[in-house]
């Protein structure tokens, strides 16, 4: 990890293996291989120039989405930036439709006319393509809430370590806590804005930590490469925005593996370090933990992985096969009826 003076929030391993059951847990393994293979074979699909625009890769991150779905439930409202794969199929949005939106077809996810950065569920409001931009959105959403006396839900907000300099993140923070709003903000701390490093573009360390209490908020700090305490302490932090309706800030650290887009052959990032730390990465960590208590083996992971493998190498084939937009509808759906 690139910088190591953290002070991560922990969990009590057993409580949430069992809290979450054998069942549940080996479907959370397959949640995170169908992310983990729909990154690499998305990857592929744009190098063979089947995939236009832009692209940025989640792998590395896996752990942390995944843990804040399981934890908090799909049913909140949920935003995040432009790496928003993952997110999508955690919602819902099936390998099929988020393919055929990469592919720019007619049946994606947003007619072929969002593409790799603008994902949406019912539930999911957005890959947003401006640093930032989606906080005040989150604000919105749980201002709506509020609004409604919508009880048991919250906004859920990603955004990245580069965000946190952004005024907009800054206004949006204020109102939220301003106005007592149902918010989780997470950053996720991946070291990296682009090709500068966190360090020469944040004044501080542990930002979560430090910038909560300048907008009277709850900070913690979650190891982003570990699922199980991640879900404990996003259970934990939801459940306190339910009971004060107070909005908290959350920095997960976890390092992506691949540059900031597919263009960025990350040529500024040690090798040798970057090697290292995908042997100790989110999935590593989640299958050791399983593979420890008896819950999997090598063999039954394999079968996993291939599992879902074999969807995403058909999602491929089914954006292949599906149509391309008419240009007649171009001007759709850009103004509300
Ligand atoms: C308002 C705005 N400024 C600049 C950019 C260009 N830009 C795109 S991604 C990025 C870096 C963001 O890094 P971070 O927030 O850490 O997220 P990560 O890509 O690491 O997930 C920048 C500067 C942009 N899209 N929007």
């Amino acid at each position: 990890m690139a910088d190591d003076n953290f002070d991560f929030y922990t969990a009590d391993r057993d409580a949430v293996v069992e809290q979450i059951g054998t069942t549940r847990l080996l479907e959370i393994m397959s949640q995170m291989l169908l992310i983990r293979n729909f990154e690499r074979r998305a990857e592929g699909a744009y190098q063979k120039g089947h995939v236009g625009g832009f692209f940025h890769s989640y792998m590395g991150q896996e752990a942390i989405q995944a843990a804040a779905v399981n934890a908090m439930g799909c049913d909140n409202w949920w935003l995040t930036t432009y790496r928003c794969h993952a997110l999508a199929l955690l919602l819902g949005a099936t390998p099929n439709e988020l393919m055929s939106e990469l592919f720019g077809r007619a049946n994606g996810n947003a007619k072929g006319r969002g593409g790799s950065m603008h994902f949406y569920t019912d539930r999911l409001l957005g890959g947003f393509g401006i640093v930032g931009g989606q906080v005040p959105v989150a604000v919105g959403a749980a201002f709506s809430l509020k609004y409604q006396k919508q009880k048991g839900q919250v906004a859920v907000c990603f955004l990245g370590d580069g965000a946190i300099v952004q005024g907009a993140v800054h206004e949006g923070f204020n109102l939220a806590s301003l106005w007592d709003l149902p918010c989780v903000f997470v950053i996720e701390n991946n070291f990296w804005g682009m090709g500068t490093a966190v360090k020469r573009a944040v004044s501080v360390n542990r930002i979560a930590e430090t910038k909560a209490p300048g907008y009277g908020m709850k900070a913690y700090t979650f190891d982003g490469r570990d699922f199980y305490s991640c879900y404990a302490g996003f259970r934990q932090a939801r459940d306190e925005v339910l009971e004060t309706g107070r909005p908290v800030l959350i920095e997960a650290v976890a390092e992506r593996y691949r540059g900031h887009s597919i263009s960025d052959p990350g040529a500024y990032r040690n090798k040798d370090d970057l090697h290292e730390l995908i042997g100790k990465g989110p999935l590593h960590t989640m299958r050791t933990e399983l593979f420890n208590r008896g819950i999997l083996d090598e063999q039954t992971y394999k079968a996993m992985d291939k599992e879902q493998r074999d969807i995403v190498v058909a999602a491929i084939k089914h954006a292949e096969e599906s149509p391309w937009p008419d240009p007649i509808h171009l001007e759709e759906d850009v103004f509300a009826p």
